[in-house]
């Protein structure tokens, strides 16, 4: 009969999980996920002089999931400073909204644009 050694993790597993040993025995414990946090990313929205107010307040609303008073602060931030952080997004859900705005505004004909940048 063969006996084989009790198993150990590896301290060259080389991957970026958490193996410890149990004290209460040789029993590979996994103490944390190996998870890694996504780069996010600020989406902004501009100013133009064309745009009426009401759509953008619409779009921030609909859009960004702002309040009629958060949504009335950003359109003023934008419109007084040229532009205002609409929200901080995984790289998918900031694109998607970056491209749903963009549709939105040509849809309507106006100028508006949105832009994202790398936190
Ligand atoms: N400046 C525009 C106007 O006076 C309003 C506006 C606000 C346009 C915010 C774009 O992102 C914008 N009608």
């Amino acid at each position: 009969m063969k006996i084989l050694p009790p198993f150990r993790a590896s301290a060259a597993d080389n991957d970026n999980d958490a193996d410890t040993l149990s004290p209460h025995g040789n029993v590979a414990v996994k103490t944390r996920p190996a998870t890694k946090k996504p780069s996010m990313y600020k989406v902004f929205m501009l100013n133009d002089d064309y745009t009426p107010m009401d759509f953008v307040v619409q779009v921030l609303e609909t859009i960004f999931n702002k309040t009629r008073e958060d949504a009335m602060r950003i359109m003023l931030e934008v419109h007084q400073s040229g532009l205002a952080l609409c929200g901080v997004f995984t790289f998918e859900v900031a694109e998607t909204k970056v491209a749903q705005t963009l549709a939105a505004a040509r849809a309507a004909q106006h100028p508006l644009q949105c832009t994202m940048e790398k936190e």
